[in-house]
């Protein structure tokens, strides 16, 4: 009966809301997507906000900090949604500091340069775009709808890198060398941000029978690649892939294989930060205890007050 109701309310294309009966497979899968959706966005911050000091002026300085303000946002919408499926945020967080929980492979690598500040707008935010529009229509409420005011931020996220990358291209030869090297830097990453091949990705045949996903890895991959292989002529760079090429039976671009082996190193532990990431986390974790204990305090001690004006 409440099963019925569920994949009725799926095949209408109706929400799933936090106090309706669903799958206790349904619920997990949420939980583990929406959490490591928000812990990419926390530990997506490190890479970008250790160049906030470093910008090379003031506007590109306020611009920086605005972005990497949204990301902390983002991360706490989806923490907020997360728990509407019955998991606390302390556990959230434990699992994403014990190296329990993953978070996007992307996240673990290093920003060496400011092209790489272009670099992640536009392909990193590029990917995540891509990837997170249709999961504004996503089965499960919350979810959809954290990711609808996402989605606009992460636009503007992407221009704003765009933007950088343009900039540098139109200037001197070794800036625009610089955002070539960046691009050869963060391309195959981002396309690993998608996740395996659909033949070796055990979640996404249940998770589009779910309406969680809408499309595959491999097929938000392909559109990712159409679009980013034409904003590339656009700003005169190229793409660091010796088999891209139209293909115009398929009407899409073919590309070369990614290196399988980098990506499930990545998604292990071991690849260039992770180490690195997760150890700032710990610290920015533990370094804010005060602040959670004095919120603790002051929520009792209005709680106490409330109590005794009633009383
Ligand atoms: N990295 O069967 P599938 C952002 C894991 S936000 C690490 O295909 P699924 C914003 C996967 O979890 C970026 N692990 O799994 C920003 C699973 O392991 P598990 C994050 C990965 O869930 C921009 C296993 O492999 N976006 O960038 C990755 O159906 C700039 C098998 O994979 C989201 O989280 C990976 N790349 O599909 C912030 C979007 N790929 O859990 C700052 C929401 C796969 O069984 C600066 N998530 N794995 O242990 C999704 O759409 C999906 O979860 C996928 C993976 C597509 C990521």
């Amino acid at each position: 009966m409440e099963q019925a109701l569920f994949d009725q309310k799926l095949e209408q294309e109706i929400r799933i809301e936090p106090r309706d009966w669903m799958p206790e497979k349904y619920r997990q899968t949420l939980i583990r997507q929406v959490s490591q959706h928000a812990h990419s966005e926390i530990v997506g911050m490190l890479p970008e906000g250790n160049w906030i000091s470093r910008a090379p002026s003031l506007k590109r300085k306020q611009i920086l900090i605005a972005k990497v303000q949204d990301e902390a946002g983002h991360g706490l919408y989806l923490y907020s949604a997360a728990e509407t499926l019955g998991i606390s945020r302390d556990e959230m967080i434990d699992q994403l500091h014990s190296g329990k929980a993953k978070y996007s492979s992307i996240f673990n690598y290093p920003a060496t340069t400011w092209a790489d500040m272009g670099a992640i707008g536009w392909l990193v935010d590029g990917a995540a775009i891509m990837n997170q529009v249709p999961l504004t229509r996503a089965s499960y409420g919350p979810y959809s709808r954290a990711m609808i005011r996402i989605c606009k931020e992460e636009s503007f996220h992407q221009r704003q890198g765009f933007e950088i990358l343009l900039m540098l291209c139109q200037g001197s030869p070794e800036q625009k060398a610089m955002a070539q090297d960046a691009f050869n830097r963060w391309w195959w990453p981002s396309l690993m941000m998608f996740g395996p091949h659909d033949s070796d990705s055990p979640h996404t045949e249940q998770s589009m029978q779910w309406k969680i996903k809408r499309f595959s890895n491999d097929e938000l991959r392909q559109r990712f690649v159409d679009m980013i292989a034409e904003q590339a002529n656009v700003l005169g760079l190229t793409v660091p892939d010796p088999d891209l090429k139209w293909n115009e039976e398929r009407k899409h671009y073919d590309f070369g294989e990614i290196n399988w082996d980098e990506f499930w190193n990545v998604v292990k532990g071991n690849g260039p930060c992770n180490k690195e990431r997760l150890d700032a986390r710990r610290k920015a974790h533990e370094e804010g205890a005060w602040v959670r204990e004095a919120a603790v305090a002051y929520a009792n001690k209005r709680a106490m007050r409330q109590k005794q004006e009633a009383a």
